[in-house]
């Protein structure tokens, strides 16, 4: 077996180039034209290829070494009889678009006397001649190209035969974090990236795009494509205090962007006419004044709203996967607002219950939640949710679903309007009702008949009877 040294071949104009990576190691069982290093250039790389198969004995090269054509790669036993024939130059490669990481790079077939300048992103070129063997080179470059919104970013270097290797694999390039020397990414950092997202430690951005209900849906703008969130020096403009966030605003903060990110939110709006309601509420409050009892408008809206819930189930419902889990205990969620920030305690059986004991467990819930002592069974075990902002103000808002919910109903304040009975303009007092519902789950026609149903229950409260 004869031993032969492999050098590198014509390169073109380059006179000198690092080697930047070691693509086998002494002991290796290489094939003629198989990959030995990649050398780099300041404008692309290329790998240079065996000329013989063979066994490599020693490598004569590290990683950072200056090469130049003739220069010896390393020496091979080689397989077949007599020496290695001549390498065949290399195509000068120039600095070239680069097609998307993720996406299938081209692969262009070029005479070796061909230059390969502005080539997509993989370039082999072998030599077709009959005389010598086929030699590859390949070119990986990094170059501009063009995030969402016009900014101008650099793509990250790997070689050929590690762009190959992300592409069989499907893992987008763009998206993994290169160890190698300038952010070069190696095929070590595509099995890394490869093993975390396969142990679910990380999504790529498809993955995050398409995430379903129960993922992480990608909290980070980064993983979305957006931009980063923009960094001011606040200071710079005046004075400023910082303070941190309250504990229960960090919870629902969270919970409240998973939500808004993960739910395909709609809102319909509607009003009802309380007028007779509001006169039953002040005679009620009337009536028990002494016993301490007090009606609020929400009391009666729980009221109404489990009916609507019992006529049309969706509502009382939780999407999990392909299914719907109909609930058939019905819990009513209310956003109460705290000097700490927002908390939902439960109201649970709302079905079985009065408006007296209602109204009392309302009371008491909110004081419990003001004062910060509601315990995690009274924040659990919701269906249906109300945010009733009504005792503040406001005309119609878009209330964020409490998931695992798929519907919630905010409240405005009820003022006076002049209303058309058909006849003449009256005064009423009408209540804006915003229910925003999961689209997945819930149609809009649906959605409509559901506030149309709660605005008749509660204009003709005798309806709740039904
Ligand atoms: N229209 C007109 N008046 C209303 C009303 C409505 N829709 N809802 C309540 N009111 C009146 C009440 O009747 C009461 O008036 P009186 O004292 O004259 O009787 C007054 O407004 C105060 O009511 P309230 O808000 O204290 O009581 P409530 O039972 O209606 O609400 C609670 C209790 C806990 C829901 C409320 O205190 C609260 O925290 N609301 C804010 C909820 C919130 O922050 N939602 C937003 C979540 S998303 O960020």
């Amino acid at each position: 077996m004869a031993l032969v040294d492999i050098k590198v071949p014509d390169i073109g104009d380059f006179d000198e180039v690092a080697v930047i990576e070691l693509l086998v190691k002494p002991g290796d069982t290489v094939k003629a034209e198989q990959s030995l290093i990649t050398v780099e250039s300041d404008k692309a790389s290329m790998e240079i290829p065996s000329s013989a198969a063979g066994v490599v004995k020693e490598l004569k090269v590290k990683l950072g070494d200056k090469v130049k054509q003739g220069s010896v790669v390393l020496v091979l036993e080689a397989a077949g009889e007599g020496a290695a024939p001549a390498l065949a130059p290399v195509a000068p490669a120039a600095a070239a678009p680069v097609a998307p990481a993720a996406a299938p790079a081209a692969s262009v077939a070029a005479p070796v006397a061909q230059p390969a300048a502005a080539a997509p992103v993989a370039v082999a070129a072998p030599v077709a001649s009959a005389a010598e063997p086929a030699v590859s080179a390949a070119v990986s470059v990094a170059a501009p190209a063009h995030a969402p919104g016009g900014t101008v970013v650099g793509l990250p270097h790997a070689s050929p035969s590690v762009r190959k290797f992300a592409r069989e694999l499907g893992v987008p390039l763009d998206e993994v974090k290169g160890s190698g020397p300038k952010g070069r990414i190696t095929q070590e950092d595509i099995q890394a990236f490869t093993k975390s997202v396969m142990a679910g430690s990380a999504q790529t951005k498809a993955q995050a795009a398409k995430a379903p209900a129960g993922g992480s849906g990608g909290a980070d703008g980064a993983a979305l494509g957006l931009l980063p969130w923009p960094k001011v020096d606040f200071a710079k403009f005046g004075p400023i205090e910082r303070k941190d966030l309250s504990r229960i605003k960090k919870i629902s903060g969270a919970n409240l962007h998973r939500n808004w990110v993960m739910i395909p939110h709609v809102t319909n709006h509607d009003n009802a006419d309380v007028t007779e309601l509001e006169a039953l509420r002040v005679s009620l409050n009337k009536e028990h004044e002494k016993a301490g009892v007090k009606f609020t408008m929400l009391a009666f809206v729980i009221k109404a709203v489990v009916s609507a819930l019992k006529k049309f189930p969706e509502f009382n419902a939780s999407l999990d996967g392909d299914q719907l889990v109909y609930k058939q205990y019905y819990n009513i969620g209310f956003a109460a607002d705290t000097p700490n920030g927002l908390v939902v305690p439960v109201l649970k059986d709302a079905d079985k219950k009065g408006l007296v004991q209602i109204s009392q467990e309302l009371a008491e819930l909110s004081k419990k939640a003001r004062d910060g002592k509601l315990g995690s069974g009274d924040m659990s075990g919701g269906c249906f949710s109300i945010s009733s902002l009504g005792g503040i103000g406001g005309r119609y808002f878009s209330p964020i679903i409490n998931a695992p919910e798929v519907a919630i109903l905010g409240l405005s304040k009820g003022v006076m309007e002049p209303v058309w009975n058909g006849k003449e303009f009256v005064p009423r007092l009408m209540l804006p009702l915003s229910l925003s519902y999961d689209h997945r789950v819930i149609d809009g026609a649906l959605a409509a008949r559901f506030n149309a149903y709660l605005g008749q229950t509660l204009a003709d409260f005798r309806r709740v009877m039904l």
